[in-house]
C-alpha cells in the first residue's frame, strides 16, 4: 500500500500530518528537490503553512534524474519525516510540494511557476558542483547552459517583462558566502546571455547568505522498510534526519516570504560568523572522517568518531585549527559548539556513510579547509590534523583504493598518474593546480603530507 493523499487518514494517529489545505500556489520554486531539502526548508515551510500561513506551497525542481519525480508523484507528493535519535524515531507528513518537476522534460512549466506573481521565492540545494565553476571561481558557461541559470534567467525576464516583482534567491548550499556568490555567477550569466536583464536583476532581485544545517543520509531499502513496518504504508519518498536543525537568514529579501522565523529559523544581519563556523568545522571534520575513516575501515559517522585517532584528529581540527579563524557572533561559543558537534556525529541512529560525505570532494575542501589553512599559514601556523585529511583526500582520489565520485574524478587521476606521490601535493594544490586557493603549501607541510601518504600507500 502506497502512501497517498487518499489514504492519509490510516497513518498511525502517532504520525502528525498537514493540517492546512495544499490547495494553494507556490510560493517558493526550489531547485535541487533531494533530502537535504525535504527534511530542511521543505520542512520549515510546512510548519509556516501548518500555523495559517497561505501561499508557500513548493515546486520542487529536479536538476538530473528523475527519480524523486518517481518517488513522490505517485504519492500526491507527500512524505514523511523522520527524526532519528538514539533508541527514537519520530515521524511526521511533510505536506508544503506541490509538485516535482525534472529540469529538461518539464522546462516550461518550471519557467512558468517561476515567472507567476505567486512565486516569491527561489531556494537551491544544487550541492557544491550545481553552481558550475570554474576552479578560478568563475561561472563555467558549457556546463552553467545545464544548470539553473538558463531556466531562471528566461523566467526573471518575463517578469519584468510583466511588470512583476522581483525574486528573492536562497542560496541553501554548503559554499561560503552562498549567496553572494549566486549573485555573482548569476550575474555572470545575465551580462553574457541577457545583458538588457542586468539592471533590473541588480534592483529587484536579492540574494541573502544563509547558513543551513541538518545531517540528512541518504535513505536506504532498510530505511523504508522498516518505516514501512511502523507507519503501515509503503512512502518511497522518506527522509531521515536529526532531531537537530538550524537555518540562519540574512535579512535580505525581495518581497514576502515565510515566517520561518518562527519556526525555529534566525533571520539575522550577518550570517557569515554562522555559517563560516559552520562550514571550517562541522563540514571540515565530517570531510577529515570521511576520508581517514574509509582509510580505517570504517563505513559510518559514527563508527569513525569512536575510533579514539580520528576523534582526537577530529577535536584538532574543530577546536586548535577552525575555532582560531572564526570571530565568533553574539552569543556563539565556539567549544561548547565543537562539542555539540562531536554529540552528534554519535548519533548511532542515523548511519550516516562516510561515502556520502566523500563524494565531490573537490567542490568541498576549499571552504571546508584550505580557507583555514590559508589563515593560520598566514600567521606562521600549521594544522596538522587538516594536512593529515588532505593526505587521506588525496589517496582517495589517486582512484587506486576505491570509486571516486567527483566531478574532477578524471582529472585528478591523471594529476596522480603523471605527478607520482612525490608530486601530487604542489600539482594539485600549487599554482596551476586545479585546486588553487590563498593556501600554497609550504615545503614543511608538503613534507608533512608526504610523510603521511607514503604511510598510506
Ligand atoms: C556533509 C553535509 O555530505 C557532506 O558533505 O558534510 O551534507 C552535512 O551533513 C550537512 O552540511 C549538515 O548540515
Amino acid at each position: 500500500m502506497r502512501l497517498s493523499s487518499e489514504i492519509v487518514s490510516r497513518l498511525p494517529d502517532a504520525v502528525a500530518r498537514p493540517g492546512y489545505d495544499r490547495a494553494q500556489p507556490c510560493g517558493i520554486v526550489h531547485f535541487g528537490i533531494g533530502a537535504f531539502h525535504r527534511a530542511h526548508q521543505a520542512a520549515y515551510t510546512d510548519a509556516c503553512m501548518g500555523a495559517g500561513e497561505s501561499g508557500w506551497m513548493i515546486a520542487g525542481v529536479s536538476m538530473r534524474s528523475a527519480s524523486v519525480a518517481d518517488q513522490l508523484n505517485p504519492q500526491d507528493e507527500l512524505y514523511t519525516l523522520t527524526v532519528r535519535s538514539a533508541g527514537e524515531s519520530e515521524t511526521r507528513l511533510i505536506g508544503s510540494v506541490a509538485e516535482v518537476l525534472v529540469a529538461g522534460p518539464d522546462r516550461d512549466r518550471i519557467v512558468e511557476l517561476l515567472a507567476s506573481p505567486d512565486c516569491h521565492v527561489a531556494t537551491f540545494t544544487v550541492t557544491e558542483k550545481g553552481y558550475c565553476r570554474k576552479s578560478d571561481g568563475s561561472l563555467d558557461f558549457p556546463k552553467a547552459e545545464d544548470g539553473f541559470y538558463p531556466i531562471l534567467c528566461d523566467a526573471l525576464a518575463l517578469r519584468r517583462d510583466a511588470g512583476v516583482a522581483g525574486l528573492s534567491l536562497l542560496s541553501c548550499d554548503n559554499l561560503s558566502g552562498n549567496g553572494k556568490q549566486l549573485r555573482r555567477l548569476m550575474l555572470e550569466w545575465i551580462e553574457a546571455r541577457a545583458p538588457d536583464l542586468r539592471d533590473w536583476f541588480i534592483e529587484n532581485c536579492t540574494t541573502p547568505d544563509m547558513m543551513v544545517d541538518r545531517i540528512v543520509p541518504a535513505s536506504s531499502d532498510e530505511d523504508l522498510d522498516s518505516l514501512e513496518q511502523r507507519i503501515g504504508m509503503r512512502d518511497e519518498g522518506a527522509v531521515f534526519t536529526e532531531a537537530f536543525t538550524q537555518w540562519v537568514i540574512e535579512d535580505d529579501f525581495a518581497g514576502p516570504r515565510p515566517s520561518w522565523e518562527d519556526h525555529g529559523a534566525q533571520i539575522v544581519s550577518d550570517v557569515a560568523p554562522f555559517e563560516t563556523a559552520k562550514l571550517r568545522m562541522l563540514n571540515g571534520a565530517h570531510s577529515l572522517l570521511a576520508y581517514a575513516g574509509l582509510d580505517h575501515g570504517h563505513t559510518f559517522v559514527h563508527e569513525a568518531i569512536a575510533d579514539a585517532a580520528l576523534r582526537s584528529l577530529v577535536k584538532q581540527l574543530m577546536t586548535e585549527e577552525a575555532a582560531p579563524t572564526i570571530a565568533a557572533g553574539d552569543g556563539q561559543d565556539l567549544d561548547s559548539y565543537a562539542d555539540e558537534l562531536v554529540a552528534r556525529f554519535e548519533n548511532p541512529a542515523l548511519n550516516h556513510r562516510l561515502a556520502q560525505i566523500a563524494m565531490d570532494g573537490s567542490q568541498k575542501v576549499g571552504q571546508r579547509w584550505l580557507e583555514t589553512l590559508a589563515i593560520q599559514q598566514s600567521q606562521g601556523k600549521s594544522c596538522e590534523a587538516i594536512l593529515t585529511g588532505i593526505a587521506h583526500w588525496l589517496n582517495h582520489v589517486s582512484g587506486d583504493v576505491r570509486q571516486v565520485e567527483d566531478p574532477q574524478a578524471d582529472s585528478l587521476r591523471a594529476i596522480w598518474q603523471q605527478a607520482g606521490a612525490d608530486g601530487v601535493v604542489l600539482a594539485v594544490f600549487g599554482e596551476g593546480g586545479p585546486l588553487q586557493s590563498d593556501w600554497t603549501p609550504s615545503e614543511t607541510e608538503v613534507a608533512f603530507i608526504d610523510d603521511r601518504l607514503t604511510a598510506l600507500r
